[in-house]
């Protein structure tokens, strides 16, 4: 597998783009995408992860991450696919992923491989600054320690399931980095706390929508 922090220099040409959960909700994000104009040839699109489950279109994750704009961390949805051999089943399928068990066994190797190839956290330089990105929350004070934190099991599962930041409104900052986004919490409008932006608002629920934060800005554009 890859290193558990992958890092990306400056985008000299274009805009930097974090999208909350997608939950096979492909098409949704593409509107979302053109009511901001955003331009592959020289724009990024960031995920905070749970590519799949949910929605109609799980398997397109894959097409999406050969994308050479578009750059996703692991979210726990993505470390059911990894675990599939060994997960529980029937608790994975009340969370949406049901669509799995009816793969061939030749693409759920390929599925669980290309998952396995994420990264648990993204760091971004942008003109304002280093911008992390992870799924859930980040499990290092200093965010210059992730990549060794991160080589703890029980760090990695807090990095891609906890929800204490959000659940006990703690505003305390990540040292290290000018800010970290992340999904997981399904919001009502994006909530900051600290310099923690959480950005799922739900763009894959009947009535939530997708929030696109720009990484330099650091504002919603839509
Ligand atoms: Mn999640």
């Amino acid at each position: 597998m890859r290193a558990y922090v992958q890092r990306f220099g400056r985008n000299l040409h274009g805009r930097d783009i974090a999208v909350g959960d997608i939950h096979g909700h492909f098409l949704r994000l593409e509107s979302a995408l053109a009511k901001i104009s955003f331009d592959p040839r020289q724009d990024r699109l960031f995920s905070v992860g749970d590519l799949i489950d949910r929605g109609p279109d799980s398997i397109a994750a894959l097409e999406w991450l050969s994308r050479p704009w578009f750059h996703a961390v692991r979210g726990n949805h993505e470390d059911y696919a990894v675990r599939y051999e060994t997960v529980d089943v029937d608790n994975w399928a009340i969370n949406g992923g049901a669509w799995f068990q009816l793969l061939s066994d030749v693409q759920k190797r390929q599925v669980a491989d290309a998952f396995a190839a994420l990264p648990y956290a993204m760091e971004i330089e942008t003109a304002a600054g280093l911008v992390g990105v992870v799924h859930a929350d980040c499990p290092s004070v200093d965010w210059q320690d992730l990549a060794t934190v991160l080589m703890q099991r029980r760090k990695r599962v807090q990095c891609i399931w906890s929800r204490d930041r959000i659940t006990a409104g703690d505003a305390t900052e990540v040292a290290g980095v000018r800010a970290v986004v992340v999904g997981h919490t399904p919001l009502i409008s994006p909530v900051t706390l600290g310099n923690v932006y959480h950005i799922d608002t739900g763009g894959w629920t009947p009535h939530g929508h997708f929030s696109l934060l720009n990484l330099s800005t650091m504002t919603v554009e839509v």
